[in-house]
């Protein structure tokens, strides 16, 4: 048995005038209620300091940069990393990182129990445009603020297991859990602020956005025997509806814990990481049963190339 007793801290809402220091005080009730649940792990979501900014369009890079970090700690966020220590509670988060030489990444920490940062990662898949769109009901300018990230998908030995990270729509590519699949990934840890409605598609209805959150998570988690736990920041970001749905999958892709609400939510799960086993040696055994002969095109063509016509 090598359990790690994980909280997801599913944020609700950050209105844009939301300091980063209340966000802070909120993530750390989450991790008081965590502490008394006896959780080793406390995993927040994407872009977890502030509201979710890419809606907005802005043109001045000295706007933009304010809702960057510049460094890890932060004063605002060194009472978390406190606590955490004090805890022997492990962390991951979002945030927006601007690095001493001057990229945009849209990033995602592990830290270990000592409150040291084992893990980071860049989010690789940035939806949504770079320009005004004037056809959408609302905008989603992540390729705009942010540059795709450089890390490529590692995985971190921490807390007697090996874990991985991705972000938001990171979570829809089958390649990112199997690239972590293929370094032996026990559980991936990922946030999400993903919007109730589709602003290109007025009809889609709420619940076909959890589902396909959910069948991509549980997909990954099988297909890769490994835990996965997708946290959301949820609930009407200034009049703009994030979905919630917060959930911890097992290594068989069942839901074993999910959010009920659009709030600040604690959900909590035992996880043994030696359920992973199983699936890794028998059905999902890469090395028995790949044929990586046949797998070509997916690293070598981006996007689709149709047959030509009879
Ligand atoms: N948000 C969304 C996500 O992938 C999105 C964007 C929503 C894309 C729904 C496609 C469909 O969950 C972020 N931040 O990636």
């Amino acid at each position: 048995m090598r359990t790690v007793t994980v909280a997801g801290a599913q944020l609700g809402p950050i209105q844009k005038a939301e300091s980063r220091e209340q966000v802070v005080a909120r993530m750390i009730d989450l991790m008081d209620q965590a502490k008394a649940k006896g959780a080793d792990l406390i995993v927040y979501p994407e872009l977890a300091l502030t509201t979710f900014f890419p809606r907005w369009y802005m043109e001045d890079q000295a706007e933009v940069d304010k809702w960057f970090e510049k460094e890890m700690p932060n004063a605002a966020t060194q009472p978390l990393f406190d606590r955490a220590k004090e805890y022997g509670m492990g962390m991951s988060f979002g945030y927006a990182e601007l690095t001493p030489d001057g990229h945009h990444f849209n990033t995602s920490i592990l830290t270990d129990k000592t409150g040291r940062i084992v893990g980071k990662y860049r989010k690789t898949h940035l939806p949504g445009h770079a320009e005004f769109d004037t056809e959408r009901a609302f905008q989603h300018l992540e390729k705009r603020y942010f540059e795709p990230g450089d890390t490529g998908f590692p995985v971190f030995r921490t807390m007697g297991g090996i874990f991985g990270m991705c972000i938001c729509n990171d979570r829809r590519w089958p390649e990112v859990y199997r690239v972590m699949g293929l370094q032996g990934v026990e559980m991936v840890v990922l946030g999400y602020n993903t919007p109730s409605v589709n602003s290109q598609k007025g009809e889609e209805a709420g619940d076909k956005r959890i589902f396909h959150s959910n069948l991509s998570m549980q997909a990954g988690a099988y297909q890769n025997s490994t835990w996965v736990v997708g946290i959301a920041k949820a609930g009407s970001e200034d009049g703009h509806p994030l979905m919630g749905g917060s959930v911890i999958i097992n290594p068989d892709g069942e839901i074993m814990a999910q959010a009920k609400t659009e709030d600040d939510e604690l959900i909590v799960h035992a996880c043994d990481l030696d359920d992973t086993i199983f699936g890794k040696e028998t059905i999902f055994n890469f090395a028995k049963h790949r044929r990586i002969e046949h797998y070509g095109l997916i690293t070598s063509q981006v996007g689709v190339v149709v047959p030509p016509e009879k």
